[in-house]
């Protein structure tokens, strides 16, 4: 079998980083043969083709095709595997309104060009930011392929928060599990620990232990920890996440592709679910069965995690509005 996979900005860094790991079976396993697409904006492309003849030196046999286009009804002809890595970042002077209008530029058109070439089954992942609300705006722009079909990317978060756990807790990372992230993909999600379990124990017992006042830990170390995990990236490497970010972009569309055996965090479309209005894509603690996302349902949500969900659906709701007062939704 062939899958053919959509990279949007895959002349930049994420793209970079992401490419080589697709190409080498780390997406879909040692079986599925690849066909890359790479779409870039005209200034992208030098870049994009470069890396295309360097996966071409990394002669990879899983690796069938790869073309590189800055036409959109080539860059998603046939495509199974969208990734949404492209995106245009906050400049100079750039008030958020203009940030969510430029994107609402990319993603209007990106989600009407997946409907009209992609093929029938295609499920589409966002990276570049506002991530949310840039799956929102592809989807309500794709025509017929249903909202379930997008998703956004907050894996890295919940990766981010597994990792601090494990680093207090001074055990492996893949003892800790169900650390859903709750909302949207900045400053204002929720990282929640109250089903995390270590080892199979409760997290905030172990917790308890170590760090003594489990609430104030929370909310005054590792919530804010985990929320400028990216500023603190910035501010020491230089610039931004990019090996992690693809990282937990193969985990998500691998996960999405192969289904879990126990919670992930995903943004996906919110029908209601734990108050959260309908049609935003938020992000939940998540599985993935047969293919689709599923939202883990029937938790209690205590007054405390309440308090935050609400919080960063608020801004949710408030990118919604500011991109559907421009016309662009
Ligand atoms: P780069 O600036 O290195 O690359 C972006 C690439 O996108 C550029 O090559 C640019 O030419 C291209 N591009 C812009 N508009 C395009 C369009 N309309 N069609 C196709 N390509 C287009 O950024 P990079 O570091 O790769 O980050 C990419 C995006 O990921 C950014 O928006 C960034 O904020 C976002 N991130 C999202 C994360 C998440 O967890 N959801 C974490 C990492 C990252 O911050």
């Amino acid at each position: 079998m062939t899958t053919t996979i959509t990279l949007t900005g895959a002349g930049g860094q994420i793209g970079y980083a992401l490419l080589f790991r697709i190409a080498a079976g780390d997406l879909l396993g040692p079986d599925e043969k690849v066909r890359l697409r790479l779409l870039e904006i005209p200034q992208g492309l030098g870049a994009a083709e470069g890396a295309a003849l360097e996966l071409q030196d990394g002669a990879f046999g899983l690796l069938e095709h790869v073309e590189v286009t800055d036409d959109p009804a080539v860059g998603f002809d046939g495509c199974d595997l969208a990734l949404l890595v492209g995106a245009r970042p906050r400049g100079p002077g750039m008030e958020r309104g203009d940030l969510l209008a430029a994107n609402a530029g990319i993603f209007g058109p990106q989600g009407a060009a997946i409907a009209a070439h992609a093929s029938s089954d295609v499920r589409v992942t966002v990276v570049g930011n506002p991530a949310n609300t840039n799956a929102l705006i592809a989807a309500a722009s794709a025509d017929g392929v249903p909202a379930e079909r997008f998703s956004a990317l907050t894996r890295l978060d919940e990766n981010r928060a597994r990792a601090q756990l494990a680093q207090t807790l001074a055990v492996p990372v893949d003892t800790v599990r169900r650390v859903p992230i709750w909302g949207n993909h900045s400053a204002t999600q929720f990282p929640d620990v109250t089903y995390a379990t270590v080892g199979g124990r409760p997290v905030t017992d172990a917790l308890e232990a170590i760090v003594g006042d489990v609430p104030t830990w929370l909310d005054e170390t590792f919530i804010p920890r985990v929320a400028k995990r990216g500023a603190e990236i910035i501010q020491v490497r230089g610039s931004s996440s990019v090996a992690s970010a693809a990282n937990a972009t193969i985990e998500h569309v691998r996960d999405w592709v192969r289904g879990t055996d126990d919670w992930t965090s995903a943004a996906v479309v919110s029908y209601g679910e734990y108050g959260v209005p309908e049609g935003l894509i938020s992000s939940f603690p998540v599985r993935s069965v047969d293919g689709e996302w599923r939202i883990v349902e029937g938790l209690e949500i205590s007054d405390r995690a309440r308090a935050r969900i609400d919080a960063s659906v608020a801004e949710l709701v408030e990118e919604r509005d500011a991109v559907r007062a421009l016309g662009m939704l």
